[in-house]
């Protein structure tokens, strides 16, 4: 039995995604980013960082939103969310994961952000679409997933950062590749059931 501490639309989207498409038991626990609930003292003992998601496994509880789908993947293998640890394949999934990671989920903090780090909003919009045309030539070269013909966890991890940018100068979308992607993510049961579970209405 999970508990997921989201927010909706946030970085424990991908998250919340694997529970469902695992078929997992999990209760969710709305944290309240604007009343700034994730700052709260109790919350904060279960992660220090005060942010969303916070996993808790069986009692213990579990941060940063790649770990958690990693963890999930590895306890739920009949799902296949992710290729088997010794093919090349993970290696590859591995990559993908920690790639949105490292480099694109900064990136948004950056963008949502501002006043963390003064970045200029060009840079950061530069760096992001950098991104999106990387994952846009692994799709339309090997797609339609980021693993070829199969669906698994990182492609939530990239349908998530996807629409993160929703409302930026160049949404993901506008590369073609990566819009076929999220159209065909966005017909999946689970992105009808999390929208309904979250609440979310923009970009369904
Ligand atoms: N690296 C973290 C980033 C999490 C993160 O930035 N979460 C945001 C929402 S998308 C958050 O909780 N923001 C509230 C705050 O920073 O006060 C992860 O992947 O879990």
């Amino acid at each position: 039995m999970y508990t997921l501490y989201y927010s909706p639309g946030a970085a424990s989207l991908a998250v919340h995604l694997a529970l469902l498409e695992a078929g997992a038991e999990y209760r969710l626990e709305r944290v309240d980013l604007d009343a700034g609930a994730q700052r709260d003292p109790d919350y904060l003992k279960l992660n220090p960082n005060g942010m969303v998601p916070t996993l808790v496994i069986e009692g213990r509880p579990f941060y940063e939103a790649a770990a958690c789908l990693i963890t999930i993947a590895d306890r739920h293998p009949a799902a296949a969310l992710a290729p088997r640890p010794d093919t090349l394949e993970r290696a590859a999934w591995n990559q993908w994961i920690i790639h949105i990671a490292n480099t694109v989920q900064p990136a948004f903090r950056m963008w949502f952000y501002p006043n963390e780090l003064p970045v200029p909003a060009e840079m950061i919009a530069a760096r992001i679409e950098t991104a999106w045309t990387r994952f846009d030539t692994q799709l339309a070269a090997n797609g339609p997933y980021l693993l070829g013909e199969a669906c698994t966890a990182a492609d939530f991890m990239l349908l998530m950062v996807m629409r993160w940018s929703r409302n930026m100068p160049r949404p993901a979308t506008e590369w073609p590749a990566l819009r076929a992607f999220a159209a065909r993510m966005k017909a999946r049961p689970s992105w009808k059931r999390l929208y309904e579970l979250e609440g979310l209405t923009e970009w369904a």
